[in-house]
């Protein structure tokens, strides 16, 4: 069951079941108000499906909004191979931080956005004005509810600037956070299992003048940690009164001598889950 929150022509923020590539569902016509109270209530996939026949709208008619409404969003890193390896070829004194933390009992878990500032579809996305090597972060998302239970996957951009973050490892926050550096959405996948998402392929593709300038693709299986580690983790001596995203980590690392620019295109794809696009802007 794939969900969305959109926008409809009159402006009104709705919920949404996709129906096929071209339309979907109103599900506030049936009564349900948010992506939240779906996440809060067990019973949410069986709710949708009693609500049978629902008016359809074609999606050239609407605009796909971010499913994060009051949700922290936080991020997971270090959890593929090839974010290790990366990360250590791009930073001097600190290279043996990500490898003790690939090992680790403890993941590398970091805050990465207030709700209010995620980015939604085909919104801009951001790279720093003061950094000259800047690189979209494709990432599978875990929603996770008020009861730390992990209830949905959504597709996410952990956008990053990795000359900051290689001249100091105490840059972290500088290099992850700040205006448009994370995008969500837009669409929800409810009641996979951890199996059925670690079938998933996640990949990107950046275009520039209408050309393709980097395509890569990993398996969501090279994920190193299980899902309710990186849960359980997150939300010890936490609390989440209004749930929290989890962004799992890159696996996708485009090579050393490519940066965005303003006005690329970024493209993420999760195979069960859809397509998360945004341009790109200077900030
Ligand atoms: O260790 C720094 C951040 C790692 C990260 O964001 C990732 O692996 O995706
Ligand atoms: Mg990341």
């Amino acid at each position: 069951m794939k969900l969305c929150r959109f926008k409809n022509q009159s402006d009104e923020i709705r919920i949404g079941r996709a129906v096929d590539d071209a339309a979907l569902a109103d599900l506030s016509v049936g009564g349900i108000a948010s992506i939240t109270e779906l996440l809060e209530n067990p019973e949410s996939a069986a709710r949708v499906e009693a609500l049978g026949e629902l008016p359809t709208l074609l999606m050239t008619e609407v605009t796909l909004l971010t499913p994060v409404e009051g949700q922290e969003v936080w991020a997971a890193g270090v959890t593929y191979l090839r974010s290790k390896t990366a990360r250590m070829e791009e930073s001097d004194f600190s290279a043996n931080a990500y490898d003790l933390v690939y090992e680790a009992d403890r993941p590398e878990l970091f805050l990465k956005s207030l709700p209010e500032k995620v980015a939604g579809p085909s919104e801009a996305v951001g790279i720093r004005a003061d950094s000259k090597w800047n690189v979209p972060e494709p990432e599978l998302v875990l929603m996770v509810n008020s009861r730390k239970e992990l209830v949905g996957f959504t597709i996410g951009n952990d956008m990053s600037s990795r000359d900051i973050e290689g001249a100091n490892l105490l840059y972290l926050p500088q290099a992850k956070v700040y205006d448009r550096s994370c995008a969500v959405g837009p669409w929800v996948v409810l009641g996979a299992s951890e199996a059925e998402a670690r079938e998933w392929s996640i990949g990107v593709e950046i275009v520039r003048d209408d050309v393709t300038v980097f395509n890569g693709k990993t398996s969501i299986d090279n994920i190193k940690r299980s899902f309710d580690e990186l849960t359980d983790y997150l939300c010890r001596s936490q609390t989440f009164p209004n749930g929290a995203m989890l962004l799992t980590g890159t696996g996708v690392v485009p090579p050393d001598d490519f940066t965005l620019a303003a006005g690329d295109v970024i493209r993420i794809t999760v195979s069960g889950i859809g397509v998360l696009e945004n341009t790109v802007a200077v900030v």
